[in-house]
């Protein structure tokens, strides 16, 4: 969304002060300055915006189209009136994670890992289902952090005991989903030591119900020295014990991760608000979701912040930042992400992608946000009016639905503002890859092909879902690679349906999406992307600063717990884990 072209005044003025806006005062937490944030309920946290430098305005989009909306039935009127009052609840953010800090950027904070009855109410109903939580909440409580900072996570598992039937037979079962109660942490999107006790995944907290006369067995203590020059932006944690990745984050283990912009070079102009939006599909049962084949699973509905179509309220000529995290686990998840008033469709302005910022920030009516992905956009609406946030169709059975209403009230008060967007500088180990660095991969070979496959003669879905021909296997052999190597990468996918493809500590820039060269220009960085089902993405990617073995996966959730997932060793003298990175 775009202000106004007639409103060009960069004249600040004083914020508008309706009874759902309050001004947070700069919040002093553990010694760092933190923001205030949109709170539960209608609240907006309240940064007054800065006087940016006169700009020109961006192209304006639709917004002529409002004055063609046809108005709506009486009885069409009615039957949303009645809608709103039986699902609709206000927007509401996760909460904030209590930091605790005894020297200056060390932090200690706990979750806590907990089976509670959530209520749920939407078009299946109002029903109260048992799920896994962090802290009780869903989804997990919102981190923020910065570059240099040391987090230490200690996670509680307070689950009961495992009793499903494959848990306990390793050998059998490393592709069939088991031990439903057993978990660990990963930082997804954060450039950290994969080692133990960092950013592991190979890490397996059991329930402490288990064993009684240890309860330390069921508590681990991550930490995850984020290097001084880390990217800021929006990254996530959530669990990933093989063989219940899936179930924990249908029922809610998931949280954000925000490295903030850095001081000294910020957001300009400073948004009003900097809001998270967690997507998820919420589902209690692990029968439900690990259903094998067509039919097998019940239709989900989709969630942000854990509400069914909550309403966002938004102030006419204010800019918000938008931080949007799919958080979702099957192939009902891709998310192509719609603004609308009826029948029109609005862009909104895209100014990051998986947590780093874009070249350039661009408008977008649709953009596919698949499970694992994160979008950051800034929203500027210039005038009052209904919108709804649209989870669009993609394959299969993602189907549309609408995620949130965003009602937008015109203030006196405001007017639209003119902005430049200036977005921080992206640190060197994320400079762009030049011409001259892929042709040197490519003359040293440094190349290789990962394909993602689904052998549909398995008999049920373990190990049907596979990495170059095979399900995982833990002892197998890794893909090995180079500390400080640049390598291109291609990966196929040889099924009918797209999978996005995710790898640890390290970002990617595709460079070629299925036979369509990306310029130079246009290229961004990502940790997740949609490999298209018969067709193939080629990036160009460094392994820096650690050494180590991680994973590659497919995010939807359930083929990672199935098989889709191989073991990635960096070799080479890196940064360990816990250890400062200048
Ligand atoms: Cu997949």
């Amino acid at each position: 969304m775009s202000a106004d072209p007639e409103s060009r005044s960069l004249v600040q003025q004083p914020s508008a002060a309706s009874d759902e806006t309050a001004v947070a005062p700069e919040e002093k937490l553990q010694g760092v300055s933190r923001r205030g944030f949109l709170r539960a309920g209608a609240g907006a946290a309240a940064v007054l915006m800065t006087t940016g430098p006169a700009a020109v305005l961006a192209e304006g989009h639709d917004h002529t189209h409002m004055a063609k909306e046809a108005p709506q039935s009486a009885k069409a009127l009615a039957l949303r009136a009645k809608a709103e009052a039986e699902w609709f609840e206000p927007f509401a953010e996760p909460s904030l994670m209590s930091l605790e800090s005894t020297v200056p950027k060390s932090y200690n904070a706990t979750l806590r890992v907990i089976m509670v009855p959530i209520t749920f109410n939407d078009t299946l109903g109002k029903r109260t289902e048992n799920v896994r939580t962090y802290n009780g909440e869903v989804p997990g409580p919102t981190f923020r952090v910065r570059a240099g900072d040391d987090l230490n996570v200690k996670v509680i598992n307070d689950l009961p005991k495992n009793t499903d039937q494959f848990c306990g037979d390793h050998h059998t079962s490393m592709n069939n989903p088991h031990c439903f109660n057993t978990t660990n942490l990963h930082v997804h999107g954060l450039h950290v030591s994969p080692k133990e006790p960092s950013d592991n995944v190979f890490v397996e907290i059991p329930p402490k119900a288990e064993d009684p006369d240890h309860p330390e067995k069921g508590e681990y203590k991550f930490c995850f020295q984020l290097p001084l020059f880390h990217k800021p932006g929006t990254h996530w944690y959530h669990a990933h014990k093989h063989g219940s990745t899936a179930i924990q984050l249908v029922n809610g283990m998931a949280g954000a991760l925000i490295v903030e912009d850095p001081p000294d070079k910020p957001l300009v102009p400073t948004p009003f608000a900097d809001v998270v939006m967690i997507i998820q599909e919420i589902v209690a049962k692990a029968e439900d979701i690990y259903g094998c084949g067509p039919g097998q699973v019940p239709s989900v509905l989709f969630y942000v912040n854990g509400r069914y179509r909550p309403t966002i309220n938004l102030i006419a000529g204010e800019m918000y930042r938008w931080r949007v995290i799919n958080a979702t686990s099957t192939p009902r998840g891709f998310t192509p992400l719609q603004l609308r008033m009826g029948a029109t469709e609005y862009a909104m302005r895209l100014i990051a992608v998986d947590g780093i910022y874009l070249p350039s920030p661009r408008d977008e009516k649709s953009w596919l946000i698949a499970p694992g992905n994160r979008a950051d956009y800034l929203v500027s609406f210039s005038s009052a009016g209904s919108y709804t946030l649209y989870k669009g169709a993609f394959e299969g059975p993602a189907k549309e639905q609408a995620l949130a209403e965003i009602k937008v009230t015109a203030t006196a008060l405001k007017m639209a503002m003119a902005m430049a967007i200036e977005t921080p500088p992206l640190p060197d180990y994320l400079r762009p890859f030049t011409d001259a660095e892929i042709k040197a991969a490519l003359d040293a070979g440094k190349t290789r092909t990962v394909t993602f496959d689904v052998d549909t003669s398995t008999p049920n879905c373990a190990g049907r879902f596979q990495v170059n021909g095979k399900p995982f296997d833990p002892n197998g052999p890794a893909i090995e690679v180079n500390l400080g190597d640049t390598e291109l990468w291609t990966i196929k996918n040889t099924s009918g349906a797209s999978h996005p493809f995710h790898i640890h500590v390290n970002p990617f820039q595709v460079i070629d999406n299925n036979k369509k060269l990306i310029p130079a220009g246009e290229r961004y960085w990502q940790d997740t992307v949609t490999v298209p089902g018969g067709g193939y993405v080629t990036f160009a990617t460094r392994f820096l600063t650690f050494d180590g073995p991680f994973v590659l996966h497919c995010h939807i959730l359930i083929h990672e717990d199935w098989g889709m997932m191989m073991k990635v060793t960096v070799k080479g003298n890196g940064y360990g884990p816990c250890v400062k990175v200048p």
